[in-house]
């Protein structure tokens, strides 16, 4: 048997019924293959059992009291799970589905993904099975201090830094930051994703949004090829996904369609990004307002509908599997040119597959694709650290920047490994060696 294969097989033996974490687990391994073959010095060392084993998880009892005077408990997670090039780093999510499985995966996709920013962060990931909808301003921030309470005491500046994910955007973090001032006495750059009057960074609202774009953009260049006049079809509208609606539609291209967890709207004319964040942003309300708002466009409940409208450019902006095996096909069929993913594993195995085989379709895969937020995040840890703050044109550059990197090394990591294209095995490769020398660098630890 295979080294990858002896560790993917005794991962999902100790790690019983986690499926997206040995999805994602599969993936990466798999692509890791070649780059085992070369160093055999690896598997003497243990290196992909210690790299597949978090460093610490922290479980925790998170417990708060609603507006009616019930007592509410939920879970709290964080897993810090490899520190090798930096603190830990990465978002939490609050969202009712969440359990450790889900952390797993995305914190193992966020080492990766730390790497290939080329700043010095380790990959982490928390949250919890806290559903944020229907709740009161008053619970929302009566459950962040609850949360902060027990996470303190494992985070710091120079040790783990936490972020926004899913359910986690602005108001949370400004609630989560206060509670741990408050508790440490301490004003430090400890979460990022803060608000701009206490030391948050300009464009990190945008960041994730906006690199996804980007990289897509400089694919789309190396093919002499561009966003004007593409149709392209966004899901989800929360951070994500506004943003990179709104950039797509900067730089011409035309966005039809985009959808939240109980359906779409398609919008032939083009979407209006203001009243999505009109509606998102402000009202906290749900996409089928935008029907209701918007002449000429319509709404469907149910979200995989969505992946069956034509389209050239799709950006899956929502969440873990929305894209399966047949949607995949289905893209396809309609001619889809570049799938770039701003949510976290949005594709399944079998969709990948579907990509992957598909000739002339461009994929883009989230750890390269979405790294322009986490890359923000490190910009703000570096501002916060000088004590001092970036125009938005410099941080965007940065950004910019940081994606346009992306892409060349992605797709250097593949060609030297002689699979052309596939960018997949370019983002596990490209950020797997910069993690696999640091932790070889530091001995059995
Ligand atoms: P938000 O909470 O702002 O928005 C999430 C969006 O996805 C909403 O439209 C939501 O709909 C939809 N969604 C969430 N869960 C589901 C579900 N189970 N089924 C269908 N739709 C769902 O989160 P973000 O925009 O921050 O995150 C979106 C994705 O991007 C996630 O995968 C996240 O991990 C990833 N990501 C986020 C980064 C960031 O900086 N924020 C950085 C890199 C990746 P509804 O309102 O109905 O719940
Ligand atoms: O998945 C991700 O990269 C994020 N949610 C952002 C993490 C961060 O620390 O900014």
């Amino acid at each position: 048997m295979k080294y990858v294969d002896k560790v993917l097989a005794r991962l999902k033996k100790q790690n019983p019924g986690e499926k997206e974490f040995h999805q994602a687990a599969t993936e990466i391994l798999t692509s890791l293959e070649a780059v085992i073959e070369k160093h055999p010095e690896y598997e003497k060392a243990a290196l992909l059992e210690r790299f597949v084993e978090p460093e610490r998880v922290i479980l925790f009892r998170v417990p708060w009291v609603d507006d009616k005077g019930r007592i509410q408990v939920n879970k709290g997670y964080r897993v810090q799970f490899n520190g090798a090039i930096g603190p830990y780093k990465g978002g939490l999510r609050f969202h009712p589905s969440v359990n450790l499985s889900i952390i797993k995966f995305l914190g193992l996709e966020q080492i990766l993904k730390n790497s290939l920013t080329g700043l010095p962060i380790g990959g982490g990931k928390g949250g919890s099975d806290f559903d944020p909808k229907g709740k009161s301003d008053h619970e929302i921030m009566v459950f962040c201090q609850s949360f902060m309470t027990e996470l303190f005491r494992h985070i710091g500046q120079d040790t783990d830094v936490p972020a926004g994910d899913i359910g986690v955007g602005a108001r949370e973090i400004g609630y989560l930051f206060g509670q741990y001032k408050r508790l440490k006495n301490e004003h430090v750059g400890v979460l990022t994703g803060r608000g701009l009057s206490y030391g948050g960074s300009l464009a990190r609202k945008e960041a994730t949004g906006y690199g996804l774009v980007y990289i897509t953009e400089e694919a789309m260049r190396a093919r002499g090829d561009s966003f004007k006049g593409k149709t392209v079809v966004v899901s989800g509208s929360g951070n994500v996904a506004i943003y990179a609606c709104q950039k797509a539609l900067e730089l011409g291209g035309k966005v039809v369609a985009m959808s939240d967890s109980n359906g779409y709207v398609y919008d032939p004319n083009g979407i209006d990004i203001e009243t999505v964040r009109d509606i998102k942003e402000v009202k906290r309300g749900r996409i089928k307002e935008y029907a209701e708002r918007v002449k000429g466009s319509v709404y469907t409940e149910g979200c995989r509908g969505i992946w069956a409208i034509p389209c050239e450019v799709a950006l899956p902006c929502a969440t873990q599997n929305e894209i399966n095996g047949e949607n995949a096909r289905l893209l396809v069929k309609n001619g889809i040119k570049y799938v770039s993913e701003g949510a976290n594993m949005p594709s399944d195995l079998e969709a990948m597959e579907v990509f992957g085989k598909a000739s002339g379709v461009v994929f883009l895969p989230a750890k390269a694709a979405n790294a322009g937020g986490v890359a923000t995040s490190a910009l703000e840890m570096a501002q916060s650290s000088q004590r001092l703050y970036w125009s938005f044109d410099e941080v965007d550059a940065k950004l910019k920047n940081v994606m346009i990197n992306i892409y060349r090394n992605i797709d250097d990591a593949a060609r030297r490994y002689g699979a052309e294209g596939d960018y997949v095995l370019g983002a596990n490769v490209a950020g797997f060696e910069k993690v696999a020398e640091a932790m070889m660098a530091h001995g059995i630890v």
